[in-house]
């Protein structure tokens, strides 16, 4: 099955590509994808802005399409970053200022406190309808200083503590088996793709 991904995120773009390397699935960037008119996220759930993105691009293109909504969810801080995780620190931001917004706002904040969980909806839509929606999550913890260098995002404050290092600090590999969008695209594998044998 042949699968194109909408996403401005190169970050994301590079780590579906390498979970749909020998999964049977043939995923590529939507052509044209920056000439589409932008899907508007403002949705108050990963679900709907999930869904309403494989949805707005799926009516360009007679293949089917691929989006996720993903962010980072801070309990104490009321769920923030969330569906804002994007633009958590205003347009033009980068990820760096996102990341310096957070730790800022989490001063102060010890232990369970710093608890977070990455959360992503991944949907696939054909022509206008819906084929495909599976979510997962990763928990973690906020820490009070950015370290690593791979991943993108708030990669570099989220702590994995099952491996003690940040996701910044882990492979591509590792991170790919132990992430929210990981998780995420190995459900969707035996969604859409009725031959895969899932386990038990
Ligand atoms: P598209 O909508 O075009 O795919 P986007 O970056 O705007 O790109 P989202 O609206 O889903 O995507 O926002 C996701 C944000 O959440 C992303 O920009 C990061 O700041 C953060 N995020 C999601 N997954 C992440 C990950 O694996 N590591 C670090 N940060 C992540």
């Amino acid at each position: 099955m042949r699968l194109f991904l909408a996403s401005s995120n190169p970050g994301k773009l590079r780590e579906y590509l390498e979970l749909a390397r020998g999964s049977g699935l043939i995923l590529e960037l939507l052509p044209r994808f920056g000439e589409f008119p932008a899907f508007e996220e403002s949705a108050p759930t990963f679900a709907e802005n999930s869904a309403g993105k494989a949805l707005h691009y799926s009516r360009f293109t007679d293949e089917a399409v691929l989006a996720d909504d993903s962010g980072l969810v801070v309990p104490a801080l009321g769920g923030a970053p969330g569906v804002h995780s994007a633009r958590y620190a205003g347009a033009g931001a980068t990820d760096a200022d996102r990341v310096q917004k957070l730790l800022r706002e989490m001063r102060g904040m010890e232990g369970l406190e710093r608890r977070a969980r990455f959360v992503c909806v991944t949907s696939v839509a054909q022509a206008g309808r819906p084929i495909a929606a599976v979510s997962d999550l990763a928990t973690g913890v906020i820490t009070s200083e950015a370290r690593g260098s791979g991943g993108f995002g708030y990669d570099p404050v989220f702590l994995f503590e099952e491996l003690g290092r940040t996701y910044a600090e882990l492979t591509r590999e590792e991170k790919n088996a132990y992430s929210h969008r990981g998780k995420s695209f190995s459900k969707l594998l035996y969604v859409i793709a009725p031959n895969n044998v899932a386990p038990s």
